[in-house]
């Protein structure tokens, strides 16, 4: 069955602008379905309505809420920016167009509303003209605008007419290296099980489908089963085109699904980014290092932030989250900023797997540059295609297209015989836990492990599975949570090895920068949250804290 996919149009602006009143006035439907936000009168939480040919992502314009704007913004054809006229630009306005240029939205009509609330229809008119040539203004160069002054004497069909004509269905289906679909709503219906939605814009998908829901709890992925495709009142076999779909899954249930989870189209679940190169653009000055929350689509992730001395930021995330090179993200502050909001950067993940050790320039943003940077910084002549799909954050049949490029400059770049993963291994190390120990003749097998990212290299011949490196992360946080430091007494009870060998965890836990030695104890390595912006540290200076003193070494 051919499905023409509807456009994907989300609201923004001002609190109390009307976005969702205008939502419900195109297609009949209130996009406020919470009962909480039908007393509040206030939009909580995205909402959804479509008329045939265009979905509608209504957003709440309240600051709090900032994070279901970018989620709603994040994967759309354009959106649909409302400002009253008796109010004009306002606070979150100015945020809300900040938010759409960083993510890259072309297409955004200014839409007037209330223009009932001036005397004549040519003082509507005019003031439209006003508010339209001011917003306009605010928009990079290249993104397209046009003003919809909304009055109920605008019949709906005109006003849908006139959006349709305007936005044009621009988002295209990418692949990655494993392809995800960030979903924004999980409940159940009657007889169809659980339902998942949200803006479709990697891969393809059919019913039968396999895939895995990572839990943005960090608990274990969940495998399920695409049993139906939803889009508007088709229900066809497969999908493969951007836009707003629902698919019935089998496997698990509503309640087990936090927001911000990702259904990902494979079985196995990928290696997954734990820290983040970022090319970010700022809003105000910047510290050089700093906690916020860093959102990728409807995902949102509390990360530490740190200047890299090259001048790119890297991002160390609270948990290992589906983040590939190239996606799009925002920093939002726990608090807000006078004049500013929340989301104070912006930018794009230049590398999701970069190593620990010493860089010597920023990770390039062209892919082939990319691939040299790469070569260059760690002779990773040796990687096979799967690990530059990985790297590249792209499927193997566009990695091909490099290839050129390898044989080049990398003459023995297919190894004679295909790097295997020693799954024998892989189980033996899960097995001993925290006592990874390998033979000498095992160790080159185990460090393809750690280069396919199955386990980490604690120190010399010990290894760490990644099950249980996630299980000493975990252990860490709710220590630290009622604990100020970590003594090796804390330390024996937890491990319950020999000193020796939890001692070789430990120093693994200081070089990762999630503790710091002190004497005889270990505290939580902990970044500062960042200050009010008066109090901004000139550049070059150090941040408070203790991490003072502390080697901040290849970072
Ligand atoms: N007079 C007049 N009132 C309007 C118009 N549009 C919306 N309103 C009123 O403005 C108030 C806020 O409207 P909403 O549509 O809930 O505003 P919103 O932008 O969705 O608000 P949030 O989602 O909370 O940010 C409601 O009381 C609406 O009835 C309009 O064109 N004219
Ligand atoms: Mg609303």
């Amino acid at each position: 069955m051919i499905v023409v996919r509807s456009l994907i149009l989300a609201t923004a602006g001002h609190v109390d602008h009307g976005k969702s009143t205008f939502v419900k006035y195109l297609t009949g439907l209130d996009p406020d379905r919470l009962p909480e936000e039908k007393t509040r009168g206030m939009t909580l939480d995205l909402g959804f309505a479509s008329v045939p040919g265009i979905s509608f992502i209504d957003c709440p314009g309240h600051e709090s809420f900032i994070k279901h704007l970018v989620a709603g913004q994040s994967a759309v054809d354009g959106a649909c920016l409302i400002i009253a006229m008796n109010e004009g630009i306002q606070e979150q306005t100015l945020e809300h167009i900040r938010i759409l240029n960083w993510l890259g939205t072309k297409q955004v009509m200014i839409v007037v509303t209330k223009t009932d609330l001036t005397d004549t229809k040519e003082d509507a008119q005019y003031q439209a003209s006003e508010i339209y040539e001011q917003a306009q203004k605010l928009f990079l160069p290249d993104v397209r605008t046009e003003l919809l002054l909304v009055s109920h004497h605008i019949p709906r069909h005109d006003a849908i007419n006139k959006i349709k004509t305007f936005f044009k269905p621009i988002r295209q289906i990418t692949n990655h290296f494993y392809n995800r679909f960030f979903l924004d709503r999980i409940f159940t219906i009657n007889g169809a099980g659980s339902i998942v939605t949200g803006s479709f814009s990697e891969g393809e998908i059919e019913t039968g489908t396999r895939g895995l829901i990572w839990l943005s709890n960090n608990k274990k992925p969940r495998p399920v089963v695409v049993k139906t495709i939803r889009h508007e009142h088709f229900a066809p076999q497969k999908w493969l085109t951007a836009g707003r779909v629902a698919f019935g899954l089998d496997g698990v249930s509503p309640e087990e699904v936090p927001r911000g989870s990702v259904l990902l189209f494979q079985e196995k679940l990928p290696p997954l980014a734990r820290s983040l190169a970022l090319n970010l653009d700022w809003a105000i000055e910047q510290k050089k290092q700093f906690t916020a929350t860093i959102q990728v689509g409807t995902l949102c992730l509390q990360a530490k932030l740190r200047l890299h001395p090259k001048g790119f930021w890297r991002a160390y995330l609270e948990m290992p989250a589906p983040i590939m090179r190239g996606d799009k993200l925002v920093v939002r502050l726990p608090e807000r900023i006078e004049g500013l909001g929340q989301t104070v950067a912006a930018g794009n993940v230049l590398d999701a797997y970069l190593p620990t050790r010493q860089i010597k320039s920023a990770p390039p943003q062209d892919t082939r540059e990319f691939i040299k940077w790469c070569r260059e910084s760690e002779g990773s002549e040796k990687y096979d295609l799967e690990d530059w799909a990985l790297r590249l954050g792209l499927p193997n049949e566009e990695v091909k297209q490099y290839v050129d490029l390898f044989r080049k400059n990398i003459p023995q770049v297919k190894p004679e015989k295909p790097k295997m993963i020693d799954e024998r291994l892989l189980r033996e190390l899960e097995e001993k836990k925290w006592e990874g120990f390998v033979k000498e003749d095992e160790l080159d097998r185990a460090h393809t492990l750690v280069k396919a990212h199955f386990v980490k290299h604690v120190k010399a011949n010990h290894f760490l599975h990644n099950d249980h490196y996630n299980e000493l992360l975990n252990w860490l946080e709710s220590h630290f949570q009622k604990h100020e430091e970590l003594t090796l007494d804390h330390a024996r009870d937890f491990f319950k090895i020999g000193r020796k060998h939890f001692i070789h965890l430990l120093e693994f836990c200081d070089r990762l920068h999630f503790t710091f030695r002190k004497e005889l104890v270990r505290k939580p390595f902990k970044l500062p949250s960042y200050p009010p912006p008066l109090s901004v540290r000139p550049t070059g200076a150090r941040a408070d804290g203790p991490q003072s003193g502390h080697p901040v070494s290849g970072y």
